[in-house]
Formats: C-alpha cells, structure tokens, sequence
C-alpha cells in the first residue's frame, strides 16, 4: 500500500532532498508551504506536477507552524503514516535577533504539532529535526548521551522541542524520534549560512562580480556533512519498530577556515592568512588560470564546448577578475554571535549500528560537489545574459 507522508519545511533544503527521497520510495508526499508574496518553491519546482495529473504524488497545502487549526485539519485529512518536521527559524545568528519568534516557531511549531497529532487521534510516527546545536560547549565527541548546553535562542528552543517529543513519546507512546543532526550542506543551502556563502562568494569573485568577502568567527569548527545523505538517516528512523533518538553525523571536524583554504584552492586561487583578531585577511598569492571553469565545463555537451568557452572567455573580459595581492577576505564583527559553539563533532555509532547508516560524501568531496555547483550555475546565467545581450546588439546593427 502506498505510503502518506507530511513535510514541514518541504521548501529549505532539507524538505526538498526528503521529499525527493520519499517520491523514489513511491510514497504521497503532502508538504506544508507558507505563503508568500514571492515564489518561495524554487527548491522543489523541478519535482512539483500539477495536482489535476493522476499520477501526481506531491501535494503541497498551505499553512503555517504558528497555526494550530491549520495543522490539526491538514493532520485528520492527510492522515499521514510518517511525518517529518523540518520547519523552524534554523539561523543561530538570527535567533539572537528574533528570539521570541524563534521560540514561537522552533520551539512551540513542535508542541502545536505533537498536539495535533494527539487531538486528531491519527497514529502516525514523528520525526523532529533536533540539532547538534542542543550540545553547544559540552565536550565532544557528542552523542546520544552528551548532556545539552545550548548557547543560542535558537539551540534552546531546540532543547524544549526535543523534549516536548520525548515528553509525549514517554506519556502517550507516540511514535516520535528526535534526528540529532550535526551541520549539513549541499547546492541549495541557504544563502546565509557559512559554507554556501563561502562557495557562492567564491564563485562570484571567480567571475569578476565580487571584490571581497566578509566573515565572522574564522575559528569556529564544525562536523559538516551531505545533506542527501542525511535525510536517508531521517527516514530510517522513522523505519524502526521503536522510536528513539539518533546523532547523525560525519565525525570529522574542520574550521570555517579550512573550508574556505579547500574551496578557493580547489578553485585555482591560493590564499596566504595575514594579521590577527579582527584585522585578520586572506590576501591571494596566486592564480592559476588554467584552472577556470574546467569544473563546470565537465556538465556541458561537448558540441557546444567550443561556443561556451568563446562566450566565457567574452563574459569575463572588462569585470574585475581577482588578482595576485589582493585581499579577498575580512572579518566583520557583524557576523559574530553573542555566544559562539565552538567545536562539535559527532559520534555517530548508534546510527551506524542500529540503523546500519554511514554517510557516502566527506568532506573535501563536500566542498568540491558545492564549489563546482555554484560556479556552473553563475557561469550559465552570465552565458545566458551574454547570449540575450549578442542578440539584441545584431538588432541593434541590422536596423
Ligand atoms: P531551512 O532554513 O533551509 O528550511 C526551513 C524550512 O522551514 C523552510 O521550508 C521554511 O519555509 C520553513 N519554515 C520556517 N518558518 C516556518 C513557519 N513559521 N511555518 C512553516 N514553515 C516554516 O532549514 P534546513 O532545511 O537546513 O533544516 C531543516 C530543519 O533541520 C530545521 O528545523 C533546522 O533547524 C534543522 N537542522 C538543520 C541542520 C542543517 O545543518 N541543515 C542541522 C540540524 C538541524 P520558507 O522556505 O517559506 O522560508
Ligand atoms: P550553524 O551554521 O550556526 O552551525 O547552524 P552557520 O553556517 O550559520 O555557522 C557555522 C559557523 O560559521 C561561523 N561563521 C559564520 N556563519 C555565518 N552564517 N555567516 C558568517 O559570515 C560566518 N562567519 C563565521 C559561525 O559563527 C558558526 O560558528 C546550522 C543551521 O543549519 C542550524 O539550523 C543547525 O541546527 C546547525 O547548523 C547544526
């Protein structure tokens, strides 16, 4: 019989890997979306049929994690057998800024939720997307039984939630597990957190659209993993017969520092560390062109290689391509928090054991599957504009 799952969150980066896993599971996939002025479905519009389609298998509702009635309604009619719970204000930095909406949302967005599933009488099993930021300054390698010292808004309300699962697991014998999962990242993380911002800098300077970047705590060191790979860890969860608490996890840690050395070396462009505190740069001491583009050429047919490389050569004449010397990178203390976790790093055993889960992608292929990803895309929308910008000037000559 086929499977009825609910997403929450379907549209951030997470819902959007989950909902393609589920969909080659055959399952009917249901997602919660907000509503927005703006197309906010770029994420999953390449997996969206429209609903008239018979063999349709998403269906997307809208609706809210602050709406109570909402979710109890869309919870009786769904009558899902497993439902994710992926939505919440997920940016720590943010949280300090909002710590009262982030308490709404991530917080209460999961009692809301536990509590529809209890009022609307449905069983169904729950999957709460818990985070290695619960952990905060508690020494690692953190796992299972690492006691939580969550040092934002954001991880405190992450804390209550994972409580209020086991809470209503314990006492009501809901089938509800909380995914402790450490930093995971891909193509389409959000544009704010670290390593995309690095990635999608990187690109932009590579192509002549940036001067500089402007980070925060260099230092801090984190357990980056694969998000496809993650939420194969979610669904297996909800696949055991009991339901119980997982860290997920790469168990290697590196520095923000040393993701940016990978990206830009992997890039062709060498950086040389200068300074300390907040002076601290990344001045480039060289550049080895022959190393441009080749990343992103792989994915273009070969028949159009020779056009492609004569419009990109074109493209980036007349921008302000990097050169040897100058400073590419900065700190600013903006993007500092308050308080800072400083370290994680996940042990992983139980999940590898009970679940029989290891992730497939480390991290230099991480950062190498990201880098190749947001040079290709840039590179194709710059190709694009130059071919729009070539018609219009034969226009312009033949009138
Ligand atoms: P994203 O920020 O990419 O996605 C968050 C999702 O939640 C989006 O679909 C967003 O909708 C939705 N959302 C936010 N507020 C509401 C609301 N009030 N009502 C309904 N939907 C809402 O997060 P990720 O995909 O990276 O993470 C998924 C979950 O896992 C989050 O709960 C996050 O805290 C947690 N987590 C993430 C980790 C990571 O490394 N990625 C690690 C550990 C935990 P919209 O698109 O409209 O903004
Ligand atoms: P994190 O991810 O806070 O771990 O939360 P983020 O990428 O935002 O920060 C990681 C580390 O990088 C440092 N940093 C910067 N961070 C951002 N965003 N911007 C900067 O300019 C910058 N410079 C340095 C941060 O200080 C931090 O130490 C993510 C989210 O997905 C959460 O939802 C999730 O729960 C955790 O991962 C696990």
């Amino acid at each position: 019989m086929t499977k009825r799952a609910l997403i929450t969150g379907i549209t951030g980066q997470d819902g959007s890997y989950l909902a393609e896993l589920l969909l080659s599971k055959e399952y009917e996939v249901h997602g919660l979306i907000r509503r927005s002025s703006t197309f906010n479905t770029d994420r999953i519009d390449h997996i969206y049929t429209d609903p008239h389609d018979s063999k349709s298998m998403l269906f997307l509702h809208y609706g809210d994690i602050t709406d109570s009635g909402q979710l109890t309604n869309l919870i009786y009619n769904i009558q899902p057998d497993e439902i994710y719970h992926l939505a919440a204000q997920s940016h720590v930095r943010v949280s300090f800024d909002m710590p009262e909406f982030t308490g709404d949302v991530t917080a209460i967005g999961t009692t809301r939720l536990l509590e529809a599933i209890r009022r609307s009488g449905i069983k169904t099993k729950f999957y709460q997307a818990s985070s290695s930021e619960m952990f905060g300054d508690a020494p690692a390698p953190q796992n299972e039984e690492t006691p939580f010292k969550p040092r934002s808004p954001y991880a405190a309300a992450k804390v209550y939630a994972y409580w209020m699962v086991r809470n209503y697991r314990e006492g009501y014998g809901m089938l509800a597990c909380n995914g402790i999962l450490f930093n995971h990242e891909s193509p389409r993380r959000g544009e704010t957190f670290v390593t995309k911002k690095i990635t999608r800098a990187l690109a932009r300077i590579k192509l002549g659209l940036q001067d500089k970047l402007y980070l925060g705590n260099l230092e801090a060191k984190r357990d980056w993993g694969y998000a496809p790979d993650f939420v194969e860890a979610m669904w297996l969860m909800l696949q055991q017969d009991n339901p119980e608490d997982y860290v997920i996890a790469t168990g290697e840690t590196h520095s923000v520092k040393e993701f940016i050395d990978l990206a830009f070396n992997y890039a062709g462009i060498e950086l040389e560390w200068v300074g300390k505190g907040l002076e601290e740069k990344a001045i480039i001491t060289s550049i080895d062109s022959k190393n441009y583009g080749v990343s992103s050429m792989e994915t273009v047919p070969l028949d159009e290689r020779a056009a492609y490389s004569l419009l990109h050569t074109a493209c980036l004449r007349g921008t302000s391509q990097p050169k040897v010397g100058e400073v590419l990178i900065q700190i600013d203390p903006r993007y500092f928090r308050p308080l800072e976790v400083e370290f994680l790093q996940g042990d992983a055993s139980k999940a590898k054991k009970k679940l029989g889960w290891e992730p497939k992608v480390r991290f230099k292929e991480l950062v190498k599957i990201m880098v190749d990803a947001d040079i290709k895309d840039l590179e194709e929308m710059k190709r694009c504009q130059d071919v729009i910008r070539k018609l219009a000037n034969n226009k312009n000559i033949g009138g």
